[in-house]
């Protein structure tokens, strides 16, 4: 279809009368959010068809990408970016007096995950869609995406996100391709034709509806399908047996308990919560997808013992692995395998990603709640977890009762969900080389003593095209007009930038579109926080979740060491200063909301404080989202990345800043290591402990958070302030954190690494001052910043690990 300007005025016009019965003039925002969402999906269907026909005629292998997240953000503006016609859209909105961004605005983030884990899914699904893998996104589509965060009176609060309240203009609801996912019941063995069979009866069944959602390729003609399963009971059971038998109410209940499982996300990111409706939620993705992968798999008349070649199936993280045991389930009570052919098959079609080696967040099911849940499930877990105890001892391990115990995937009544993905899968991967590398020597050791050809790195990436080319329109204008726009299909070109690193005028243009970038921002802080700050200050911005071993702590902490400086001493020296902060704490995390509550007091006391002469401003952004990302990461001039070593896997924030041209302060942890490679070490600032000194200090347990705070006077003065009346909050509110670092003996290594930490921000001072060094370390990022795109991971992935043949002429 040709498109141009006119044809698109048209086009909107037309849309509103016909399909809204409203002329342009009386039309409002959401009016035209929707004309425009629906000729765009015009554009796309067409291509969706054709490339859904395509797979199916040339038998193409497809990976679908299990995940209980996927946080894809806004739609609008990325798929104009996409299908090729953002700018003529833009013009043809302006001549119509309409903004686009105005217009972008009412639409809702799709908020359906925490955080890293979840956009990692979206940007894979952007990337695969765009370098052309046939893979699709597998989920659940929540009623309700993680909570939106307000704060008040300093605290975070609460509140339902309501992103369904309009109609999602993206999503296809195909009830004629629902799935019946079976929970409960018991399991009746009979002996048929010489063989076992097993009868699942008295379930409760759901029905898993799915919502289709297309994935638009970049300038290729390519659609890919995000499904997500939303839960319904099935009419006839809530109809007729409750109804019929006159128990009305009890049917509503009943309806209203199976609606549940697809109600809501967990808000929790690295605790382990172990619940039940957790556990359906689980099952439920992982048997509907897996259903619905076989109906398409049949459309191929292919030999079922030959699924493998055909289908991949991704799990992300532990949370899908019950992708294992349903495969097994399918193959051998529907298909009418026996084991081995089954787990053939099975061990050849799974593969699995590990994001954490934080033991809290590795994934534990209580055995009789369990069992009583998933039975026939339960049964294949026992099988599986006994034939691999029997292998080990026969292979490797006779005789050592210990080291089988403790790979065993069911022991101490517990079902341990990553040695169950590890031994299900044929590829285990971790996120970051250092990650990676600490699954194998630890978290992992003994399956990878075992395994050793299972495990290989997966460098995150992310998705150049919504965190550069959409989030920053200007630089990526600068970019085209110097380079070219090659990089766009092949983002390592971006190297061809690095040649003007030294030049005047380029260094001049960069820093001009950062300063419009920090004004930008500057005025949503002034309308959403009400605080003034300076667009020449220095951005220093650490937006995350809240975690402990993320340590926002350390940076506050060396806020107050700053503000106390300058309250001693009017003429200490530093240039103003910005920080901004924004991340959500899970809600059950106490530490982390006072950690919270203790930046918002901080940021009162401060900003307010006239001796400190605006030196200093403190935000906390509220609700921080993927949408917020886009309009702070590219007004950064520091990107805060200080976690404590070893504890985050790897980090995709880190990327998005450097791309845009932010530099990274940074421990040594996760895919810092990684970006500190990509643009060597005079263009990051790194501190802290390494990953030897910090294993080093943990395991002698030598370390003594108290000798810090009575040989430290600047940490003493801070502490104090924590624990005595300098921030006027409820007594004692803030001495849970006092406690931590100092009863406790500061896990996370706060203290021990404050006095590197202020000497890191010191140099970060330095170099901003000497303007040229600065801009040309922010040219150095951007240039180096391609292989974070990921297109490049997820090439990775398709090649090495899902084994397809890509010839789409860029890779
Ligand atoms: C588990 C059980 C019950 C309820 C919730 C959960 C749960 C949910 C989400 C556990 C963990 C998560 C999310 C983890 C996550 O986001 N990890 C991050 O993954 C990123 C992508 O690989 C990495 O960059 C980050 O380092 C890692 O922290």
């Amino acid at each position: 279809m040709r498109l141009n300007k006119d044809r698109i005025k048209r086009d909107i016009i037309k849309e509103l009368q016909t399909e809204r019965a409203i002329n342009i003039d009386e039309a409002s925002k959401l009016d035209i959010y929707y004309a425009l969402s629906s000729l765009m999906k015009n554009y796309i269907y067409e291509n969706w068809l054709k490339t859904n026909r395509q797979y199916i005629r040339n038998s193409e292998k497809q990976v679908y990408y299990f995940s209980m997240e996927f946080l894809m953000g806004k739609l609008l503006v990325s798929n104009l970016i996409n299908i090729g016609i953002k700018d003529i859209c833009q013009e043809a909105l302006k001549e119509l007096n309409i903004d686009l961004n105005e217009i972008e605005e009412i639409e809702k983030d799709q908020g359906l995950g925490n955080g890293g884990l979840g956009r990692l899914a979206a940007c894979f699904m952007d990337s695969m869609a765009s370098i052309g893998v046939p893979g699709h996104g597998c989920g659940i589509r929540y009623s309700y995406g993680l909570f939106e965060q307000k704060i008040v009176d300093g605290y975070q609060v609460e509140f339902p996100d309501k992103w369904l309240q309009n109609e999602n203009p993206w999503e296809i609801k195909r009830k004629e391709k629902s799935v019946k996912v079976k929970f409960g019941g018991n399991v009746r063995v009979i002996e048929e034709d010489g063989r076992l069979k097993f009868i699942h009866e008295n379930y409760e069944s759901v029905l898993a509806v799915p919502y289709d959602t297309p994935l638009v390729g970049y300038k290729n003609k390519r659609v890919n399908t995000l499904r997500l399963f939303s839960a319904e009971a099935m009419e006839q059971d809530f109809d007729f047996s409750n109804f019929s038998r006159g128990k009305y109410i009890e049917a509503f209940e009943y309806k209203h308990s199976i609606e549940s499982i697809s109600q809501v996300l967990y808000p929790d990111d690295a605790l382990e919560a172990g619940r039940n409706l957790r556990l359906k939620q689980e099952y439920f993705l992982v048997s509907a997808g897996i259903q619905s992968i076989m109906r398409t798999f049949k459309k191929l008349k292919k030999p079922i013992e030959d699924f493998h070649e055909y289908i991949a199936i991704h799990i992300n993280d532990t949370h899908p692995a019950l992708a294992v045991p349903e495969l097994m389930r399918i193959l051998m009570d529907e298909e009418n395998l026996g084991w081995d052919e089954a787990w053939n098959i099975t061990a050849n079609t799974i593969s699995y990603t590990n994001h954490t080696i934080m033991s809290e967040a590795l994934e534990k099911w209580d055995v009789e709640m369990f069992k009583s849940l998933l039975p026939r499930i339960y049964m294949i877990i026992s099988e599986i977890n006994e034939r691999f105890c029997r292998e080990l001892w026969n292979t490797k391990y006779y005789g050592d009762f210990d080291k089988i115990s403790q790979m065993a995937i069911i022991a101490h009544n517990q079902i341990r969900m990553a040695h169950l993905a590890i031994v299900g899968s044929y590829s285990v991967n971790g996120v970051a080389k250092l990650h990676t590398e600490l699954l194998k020597k630890q978290e992992l050791k003994d399956f990878y003593d075992y395994y050793p050809y299972r495990f290989n790195n997966k460098t995150n990436g992310i998705s150049h095209r919504r965190w550069l080319i959409k989030s920053n329109p200007k630089l990526t204008e600068l970019i085209n007009e110097t380079i070219g726009r090659d990089w766009i299909n092949l983002p390592t070109k971006l190297r061809k930038l690095l040649k003007y690193r030294n030049d005047p005028a380029f260094q001049e243009r960069i820093y001009q579109i950062k300063q419009n970038n920090k004004i930008k921002l500057s005025n949503i802080i002034r309308e959403k926080n009400g605080i003034d700050v300076d667009p020449g200050s220095i951005f220093d911005i650490h937006v995350k979740r809240l975690h402990e071993y993320k340590r926002q702590l350390l940076n506050v902490f060396h806020i107050m060491y700053l503000y106390n400086s300058l309250r001693e001493n009017p003429h200490f020296d530093i240039y103003p200063r910005t920080f901004i902060f924004g991340g959500k704490a899970a809600p059950s995390y106490n530490m982390a909301k006072q950690i919270i509550k203790l930046i918002n007091t901080l940021a009162d006391k401060v900003n307010n404080d006239s001796r400190i002469k605006d030196k200093i401003k403190i935000v906390f952004m509220e609700n921080y989202g993927v949408s917020l990302a886009e309009d702070i990461i590219p007004a950064a001039n520091v990107s805060q990345q200080i976690s404590t070593t070893t504890k985050e896997a790897s980090g995709t924030g880190n990327m998005k800043f450097m791309m845009n041209g932010a530099i990274t302060l940074a421990t040594l942890d996760g895919a810092n290591i990684d970006i500190k490679n990509a643009v060597g070490e005079e263009n990051i600032v790194v501190f802290g402990l390494n990953e030897k000194e910090f294993l080093e200090l943990y395991r002698s347990g030598s370390y003594n958070s108290m000798e810090l705070y009575n040989n430290d006077i600047r940490l003493k003065t801070i502490l104090n302030q924590l624990k005595g009346g300098f921030f006027s909050v409820k007594k004692d509110e803030l001495s849970i954190i006092y406690d931590s670092l100092i009863k406790h003996n500061d896990e996370f290594f706060v203290l021990k690494d404050f006095d590197s930490y202020v000497k890191a921000q010191k140099k970060i001072e330095n170099l901003y001052r000497n303007k040229p060094k600065w801009r040309e370390m922010s040219i150095v990022n951007i240039g180096s910043s391609g292989v974070f795109s990921s297109d490049r991971t997820v090439y990775e992935y398709a090649t090495g690990i899902w084994k397809m043949n890509l010839h789409n002429g860029y890779y």
